[in-house]
């Protein structure tokens, strides 16, 4: 034992000795950075400062470029986001009938539990810092994010992350380490997730993914800093709090609120690792605060946590609908308002995760007037959206496709949590499939579509090229129905009495035939949703080798609507300056080390 130990140590030791040597050997690193020289991300001229990009793996793993950092963020979403995806679709096979045939309770519950950290932490906040990373600088006349190295780090902190959240599915197959994969569903009840006690989870894996989410909160409390100081300070010179784009006020609102919920998560994570490991009792089981205390805490992150999710999404909505309407945003100050009524108000709605707890109801019946405030500023936006489509010169490309369906769903989504935030209905449908369709109408049909819309709005901004409409009419069609397919099944469920996070629904009580068609209708929902994002991949993948560069830097006509916004004009110049360096005919091979971003290969070229 004492010599595998001392043999663990020198080989460890050896490792970083390899890295330093490494470090030294790239040769002078400091200088890739936009600070060096005399303060790259302070000089004027926009790309300056990456003149001295090196190629290839080194470039990603030591960018601090903001747009890199997107891409980085963007990449990692989409990797969560196809695991996340696996992860379910296996779910979905368990529940095509009532018995535990495919894949065993067990299985499916660590699924379950790493389905939804997956998806809200590794693919939901990291989708939205892609897009903050890439398009805040640009929106706001920005050279760069205000801490180009913090967010370099805010990044690097997701991949161990991940790696520490999925551990116990790498680790299962080799019995006799005996870490296995946690089971305690994305809101880590007490006391089954303490661990005290028979029948609770105290395998390590459990600890495994709480600091795996710990890293997580750090990287989006870096991150929002980084936003904040960013849209505070570094805006340029024709860029103020009058005519700052809606998308930047989301942003902001939500960095806002990642700042107060994220800390609160880390600091309930630590207190549940030393209920875990150092025989403390906060959340213990008559002692201390007790399970409620965990609920307490865990959903005043937990809600706001919703909305950090939500509200940058809704700010794509309200930045790509005008696009494709030819008019400006309906009451575009009523819009900035709402964000920061709905920042503020979801911080006072906590507690309706919990109307079935036992809590007092005189502090129930609060929260359910809170919750049902919240729809109010909610129900503006959505009213905006409409009328500034209403009578407008609509054009429907796949990303104006998308926010149309995002809206549609956003009701059906919105409304169903109205439902649920009337105490009587809640106790009927809580904990029932009706909660998971309701939020997943705002998850994947909200969030998912507005992503997807910005994705091919910009897309052309980005590679400098076109999407294949007819794919992405494609992929939009098949989410559409399959998103709805699915998640209105789950409601009808929920009014079955289907309870959610079981594996089996083999009860032998309850309409177990009705049942089964619902389950089997939302299975074959997913199976659409799976096959239009295999062919998302596909079209983004494809479209960007190989599509035909566009010289229009403006393929949307924004022009004509007198639309055309800062990251287009941006856009523009980089088009501009290509063109004129005749780099049409860039070498392929350093097009492809560049990571496959020819106009970004011609851009540099030309500063030098
Ligand atoms: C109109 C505003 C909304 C209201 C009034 C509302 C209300 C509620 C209520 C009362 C519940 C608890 C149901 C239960 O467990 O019995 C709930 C659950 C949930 N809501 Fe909403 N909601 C709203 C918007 C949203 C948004 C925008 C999101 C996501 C971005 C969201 C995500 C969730 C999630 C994830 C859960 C389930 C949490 C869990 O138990 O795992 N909701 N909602
Ligand atoms: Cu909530």
């Amino acid at each position: 034992m004492v010599q595998a130990q001392l043999a663990l140590t020198v080989l460890m030791g050896l490792l970083l000795a390899g890295v330093a040597v490494w470090l030294t050997r790239i040769e002078d690193w400091r200088s890739y950075t936009p600070l060096a020289g005399g303060g790259g991300a302070v000089s004027g001229e926009t790309g300056y400062a990456h003149e001295e990009k090196p190629g290839g793996i080194i470039r990603w793993l030591t960018t601090v470029d903001h747009k890199d950092i997107g891409v980085l963020y963007g990449t990692y979403a989409t990797i969560a986001f196809a695991v996340g995806g696996i992860m379910v679709m296996l779910m979905r096979a368990e529940l095509l009938a009532p018995a535990t045939d495919v894949i065993g309770a067990e299985f499916y519950n660590s699924l379950l539990t790493s389905h939804g950290i997956t998806m809200l932490f590794l693919f939901g906040t990291p989708a939205i810092a892609a897009f903050g990373n890439y398009f805040i600088p640009l929106l706001i006349g920005a050279d760069d994010m205000a801490f180009p190295r913090i967010n370099a780090i805010a990044f690097w902190l997701l991949p161990p992350g991940a790696i520490l959240i999925w551990a116990g599915f790498f680790t299962a197959p080799i019995a006799s380490l005996d870490i296995v994969p946690a089971q305690t569903a994305w809101t880590m009840y007490t006391p089954l997730s303490a661990g005290v006690g028979s029948g609770t989870q105290a395998n390590v894996g459990v600890d495994f993914m709480l600091l795996g989410l710990h890293l997580t909160g750090v990287s989006a409390t870096m991150g929002s800093i980084n936003f904040i100081a960013t849209i505070f300070t570094e805006r340029g010179p024709d860029v103020n709090w009058a005519n700052l784009d809606i998308f930047s006020w989301t942003i902001l609102t939500q960095s806002g609120l990642i700042l107060f919920a994220f800390p609160l998560l880390g600091s309930a994570l630590i207190m549940l690792l030393l209920d875990r490991n150092f025989a403390t009792t906060f959340f213990a089981v008559g002692e201390g605060g007790g399970p409620i205390l965990w609920q307490h805490l865990f959903w005043f992150f937990g809600h706001p946590e919703v909305y950090i999710l939500a509200l940058p999404p809704m700010g794509i909505l309200s930045l790509v609908i005008p696009k494709f309407s030819g008019r400006k945003l309906f009451g575009f100050k009523f819009v900035v308002y709402s964000t920061l009524a709905i920042g503020v108000l979801s911080f006072g709605v906590w507690a309706h995760h919990m109307f079935a707890t036992g809590i007092d109801p005189r502090i129930r019946a609060s929260f359910m007037a809170v919750s049902l405030a919240i729809a109010i500023p909610s129900a503006v936006k959505t009213f905006n959206w409409i009328t500034t489509m209403w009578g407008g010169n609509v054009r429907l490309t796949a990303p104006m496709l998308f926010c149309i369906g995002a809206v549609s769903n956003f009701i059906i989504g919105g409304v169903t949590g109205v439902f649920l935030a009337s105490i009587p209905v809640d106790l009927v449908l809580h904990d029932t499939y009706y909660v998971v369709g309701h939020f997943h109408y705002i998850v994947m049909g909200l969030l998912g579509f507005a992503f997807f819309a910005g994705i091919y709005y910009w897309f052309p901004l980005f590679t400098g090229k076109m999407y294949q409409k007819r794919l992405a009419k494609a992929h939009f069609w098949l989410t559409a129905i399959g998103t709805n397919l699915t998640f209105f099944a789950m409601l009808f469920l929920g009014y079955l009495g289907m309870p959610r996070r079981y594996a089996t629904y083999d009860f032998g009580l309850g309409p177990v035939n009705i049942i089964t068609v619902f389950h089997q209708l939302a299975t074959l929902g997913a199976l659409l949703i799976f096959v239009g994002q295999v062919i998302w991949i596909w079209n983004i993948v494809q479209s960007w080798y190989e599509a035909p560069t566009m010289e229009d830097a403006d393929p949307w006509n924004l022009k004509e609507s007198g639309q055309f916004t800062h990251e287009w004009q941006w856009h523009e110049r980089r088009t501009e300056t290509a063109i004129a360096d005749g780099g049409e005919d860039t070498d392929e091979e350093t097009a492809m080390t560049d990571g496959g971003e020819p106009s970004e290969t011609r851009r540099t070229s030309s500063d030098e």
